[in-house]
């Protein structure tokens, strides 16, 4: 069967844009090759260092930062950029390049050293017109992105992209290095029987959320007259992923934990990505207040409750929220 890769898949984006996105899979492929080798590569374990969050950082999140860092200062079309492991944007020598890119630069961290799937998240938005950069211009609400996409490092490595035209998925074959389209025009049934929330958390759920998988774990015998299962990686990217594919919902909400922190998911770097993938094939993604798009962000490293995935789910959680 012959697929069609990325570079033709590309010839229809601006010529900009392509290199940028050609950029971005040639890290992934990079980081791909050394998840892959994991302990051979001697790249598995703690880096011994904290993030801006302070939350420790493993080897692979300090080496995928690097490699991304790497591309968006040679590519030639990033103007800075921003990734969820440093506290501060950085600054190409592109000055009046036309994009902003921002990443995190390995998602699910928790997984790598257990062989479980993990990936790379990435955004991307426009520069202010003409040259300069002031790091205010990143805080640019998530219906501005021009293109977002992840990379799934599983038992194949899948990139899976939008650029406002649908969502499509790409396979690396690992023989020859390509990306290879392997499914167009992903989906999400409006309707679905799976949910994704780490249950550990329920005391400390707010009401709504509570209140929805309760509904949920009652199955046909309650409101919602049909059983669900649960599902929960505890890699956004494998869990979103999966929504993507076969549908269902993917929650990390607000909790009591930490009453005043939003939520433990970034804004920038996590949930305005995977919004946009989520709506551009269909479904919907939503903060408990408004459409995750439409907030408009105030720090870099905001973070930010979310629930996402089915239309009529989320639909039904809005319904709860109002309640
Ligand atoms: P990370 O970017 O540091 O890996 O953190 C984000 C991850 C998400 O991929 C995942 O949904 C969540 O954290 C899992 O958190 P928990 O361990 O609380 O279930
Ligand atoms: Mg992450």
């Amino acid at each position: 069967m012959a697929f069609t890769d990325l570079e033709t898949w590309l010839e229809s984006t601006d010529r900009d844009l392509a290199r940028l996105i050609q950029a971005v899979a040639e890290g992934c492929r990079e980081v791909s090759r050394l998840v892959a080798r994991g302990a051979l590569g001697g790249v598995l374990g703690e880096q011994g260092t904290q993030n801006v969050q302070g939350e420790g950082q493993k080897k692979l999140d300090v080496i995928a930062d690097d490699v991304f860092m790497d591309v968006a200062r040679r590519c030639g079309v990033v103007r800075a950029a921003a990734s969820e492991e440093q506290d501060d944007p950085v600054v190409t020598e592109a000055g009046d390049a036309p994009y902003l890119l921002l990443f995190d630069p390995l998602d699910g961290s928790s997984n790598i050293d257990v062989n479980v799937s993990i990936g790379t998240i990435f955004s991307v938005l426009r520069a202010r017109e003409g040259a300069g950069f002031d790091p205010a211009d990143l805080l640019q609400s998530g219906r501005r992105q021009v293109c977002a996409g992840y990379a799934v490092y599983g038992p194949q490595t899948q990139l899976v992209l939008t650029t406002g035209n649908g969502v499509d998925a790409f396979t690396l074959d690992p023989d020859s290095g390509r990306w290879l389209l392997t499914r167009a025009g992903l989906s999400i049934p409006a309707q679905a029987k799976e949910f994704a929330i780490n249950a550990s958390n329920s005391r400390h759920w707010a009401e709504p959320v509570s209140r929805y998988v309760s509904e949920c774990l009652e199955g046909r015998d309650g409101p919602r007259g049909k059983d669900f299962n649960m599902r929960w990686i505890a890699s956004m990217v494998a869990d979103v992923h999966r929504v993507l594919n076969r549908g269902g919902v993917f929650m990390y909400p607000w909790d009591k934990r930490e009453p005043s922190k939003p939520g433990k998911l970034r804004l920038m770097y996590e949930a305005n990505p995977m919004s946009l993938l989520v709506e551009q094939a269909g479904g919907q993604a939503f903060d408990g207040v408004q459409a995750i798009l439409d907030v408009q962000p105030t720090a870099l490293h905001q973070r930010v409750s979310v629930m996402l995935g089915a239309a009529e789910e989320i639909e039904h959680l809005k319904a709860l929220h109002r309640a």
